[in-house]
């Protein structure tokens, strides 16, 4: 008995451990088989002791990241890998080989991005189907995520009886960056790198949170391309691009390797230039004549190489571990860095996330550490140089108390945050103040972090809203500030008062909420006013809110502090209405359900004409919906509306309405 307890015990910490090895950092030290063992072996016990299931027990999750519940899909062809050079040498030797067979060629040389390849079907020029790469034979069924990446066409430009494509699903740089932030605001443990989060946005049970993710696709392969009347790899690169695909441009034609090598060499001193991870150069022999007289290894083909970058690794010393302290209350220990230059820049700090990353990866204070840009921006510590040690090093510890305000810290159950508990802290309205102005929020320019600590050292300013009450002679005494900043930073103020209900909800900084919730909030809701207002059951009606969402939002609009500060906006004169759509109002106050796979729109353009017109896109079926909209394989909310009387419109239905 004892000794399944502690069996049981084991399992849940090895099955927690292979997740996070999966999911966050995606190196998982167990096979998916062992994995599925250990899952197995846990579920059995439970079974036979249902009181100690725990509501943490990873069997418990669901919805969650620890179920692999994919549909496995059989690749039409195996999808392969790619040999790998890393020198020179290794393409002279690759082109050698080649031109034993064939001694007249042309190469195509390609980007390599750092995704995760996923191979979609066609049927009769709709999309129909979304894998992962899997073991190469099988792959994963992940269609509801796919068609949430907006560079995938779900319908081509020509109807073709059925296409295989190939290529590349990947998070650009930007997107991860912000996708981390917020992460870490939120207490959650950040991703590794943007490959990470992609392959961890990918495999998302549900699809919304990859919607969120921002995921795009460069195509590069048709299976069966000879029966589309190509013969070369460039056609297949121009048809793709013909048929709606996203094509990488950077490729370029080369009749000799050496030229090829040249414009590796060329392309690895350029790597940081893109928007997206690029981790080297795939050379492809371009007739597909010749491909097929070189044929294929068991793993890979031998008319393609991938030249891989060197990854670019620098040696610095972590002189001090200092704590930063996030809009959310999270405090970050961050490393300060003897600078160094690296991937086109200098660095000298690097977030060390959270305490379990400094226990985990032994991190100390005086200690030498290797450094590498995640995502080829996020400056990150690789791991530590023990040898390099003089025992002069000292331990971390996280500090308990707030270092900005001296409130007590607390770590949250189940969170690897650390979070100053006052909700007063100088720390975090400076960095809610930073929120608020940014780009994506009421998109103040000219008013940094260093101008905004000014304003609150001064007593200017104690939150957001009192920036609309600031006066050129409050600015002009700001260390820096000419009379012209200062002009131009008062008119950016009085702008942002017309930005929007929807980029002011995602400034207000609530918790869960980001952009694309703020426009969708707007949208629905209309004004401030009405969001104020709403209850739980209205907010999780919304298709793209979930219930920690809904509470969050309730528990915001609900506090003393939230309900004087939105007042302070108001009588400051920021508007705390949606834009007036040009629309008419033909939906106004109506509940609108869409079921269905639909043809004409994706989901989100029929939503987003929803609300132009004045409606409500909503998720679930009640008495209070108007009608729904219903395409093909409609289930369960079809045959609900249609249980309760409400009126069904096809997409054309729908379509004369809106005209
Ligand atoms: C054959 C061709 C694998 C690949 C390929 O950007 C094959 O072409 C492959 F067996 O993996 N990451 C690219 C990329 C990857 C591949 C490729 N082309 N541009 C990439």
């Amino acid at each position: 008995m004892q000794d399944e307890l502690e069996r049981v015990a084991r399992l849940r910490k090895a099955i927690e451990d292979a997740n996070k090895q999966y999911y966050e950092l995606n190196q998982p030290h167990i096979t998916d088989a062992e994995f599925d063992a250990l899952l197995r072996e846990l579920l059995a016990l439970e079974a036979n002791h249902p009181d100690w299931v725990t509501p943490d027990s990873p069997t418990q999750r669901v919805g969650g990241e620890v179920t692999k519940e994919y549909a496995k899909v059989r690749h039409l062809e195996p999808l392969l890998s790619l040999d790998n050079a890393f020198a020179a040498s290794d393409l002279r030797e690759f082109d050698r080989r080649v031109r034993q067979v064939v001694p007249v060629l042309d190469y195509v040389v390609e980007l390599k991005i750092d995704g995760l390849t996923v191979a979609l079907t066609y049927e009769e020029g709709f999309m129909v189907g979304g894998a992962t790469r899997g073991d190469g034979a099988v792959g994963e069924d992940i269609t509801a995520n796919v068609k949430t990446v907006g560079s995938i066409p779900l319908r081509l430009n020509e109807v073709v009886a059925k296409l295989s494509v190939r290529g590349e699903a990947y998070m650009p740089k930007a997107s991860f960056a912000r996708l981390n932030q917020e992460r870490e605001e939120e207490g959650q443990p950040p991703f590794a790198n943007p490959r990470n989060a992609a392959a961890g946005s990918l495999r998302q049970l549900n699809s919304q949170i990859t919607a969120q993710r921002k995921l795009e696709y460069f195509a590069y392969q048709v299976l069966a391309a000879n029966e589309l009347g190509l013969h070369k790899q460039t056609e297949v690169l121009a048809y793709l691009q013909q048929q709606g695909f996203f094509v990488n441009p950077e490729y370029k034609v080369f009749s000799d390797i050496e030229a090829v090598i040249d414009y590796c060499a060329g392309m690895a001193a350029e790597r940081h230039r893109f928007p997206y991870d690029i981790d080297g150069l795939v050379i492809k022999v371009n007739e597909f004549d010749l491909q097929q007289e070189l044929g294929f290894t068991a793993k890979s083909p031998r008319w393609a190489i991938a030249y891989k970058f060197p990854a670019e690794q620098v040696e610095t010393v972590v002189e001090d571990i200092i704590i930063r302290v996030g809009r959310t209350g999270v405090l970050t220990p961050t490393a300060v860095l003897k600078a160094v230059p690296i991937a086109g820049s200098t660095v000298s700090r690097a977030t060390l996330h959270n305490l379990d990353n400094i226990r985990e990866k032994d991190i100390r204070i005086g200690d030498y550490v290797l450094l590498q840009k995640a995502g080829d921006v996020i400056p990150e510590v690789v791991r530590v140089l023990p040898e390099k040690r003089t025992g002069k090093e000292r331990l971390f510890e996280m500090p308990d108390t707030c270092p900005e305000c001296q409130s007590p810290v607390r770590q949250d159950e189940g969170e690897v945050a650390y979070r100053c508990q006052s909700s007063t802290c100088p720390a975090q309205q400076r960095e809610g103040i930073i929120h608020f102005v940014s780009r994506d929020a009421m998109a103040i320019d000219g008013l940094g972090p260093a101008v905004i600590q000014q304003l609150l050292d001064a007593g200017l300013i104690k939150d957001a809203a009192d920036l609309y009450a600031l006066t050129f002679d409050d600015l002009t005494p700001i260390e820096r500030m000419g009379k012209k900043s200062a002009e131009n930073l008062l008119k950016a103020i009085e702008d942002s008062k017309q930005r929007g209900l929807a980029p002011l909800i995602f400034a207000l900084g609530i918790r869960h909420t980001g952009e694309k919730s703020g426009k969708t909030l707007a949208q629905t809701f209309g004004s401030m006013d009405e969001l104020l207002s709403a209850t739980m059951e209205e907010l999780q009606a919304i298709s793209d809110v979930g219930p920690t969402m809904a509470e969050s939002l309730v528990q915001f609009f609900s506090l003393e502090s939230t309900r004087c500060f939105l007042a302070k906006l108001r009588e400051a004169g920021v508007s705390m209405k949606a834009e007036k759509s040009s629309k008419p109002q033909i939906f106004a106050g109506k509940s609108i359900v869409v079921t269905g796979s639909l043809e004409r729109w994706e989901r989100r353009e029929i939503e987003n004409l929803i609300g132009e017109y004045g409606g409500k896109a909503a998720s679930t079926v009640s008495k209070k919906t108007a009608f729904v909209v219903a395409g093909e394989k409609a289930g369960s909310k079809l045959e609900k509306a249609q249980g309760l009387g409400i009126a069904v419109l096809t997409e054309e239905e729908f379509e004369q309405l809106i005209q």
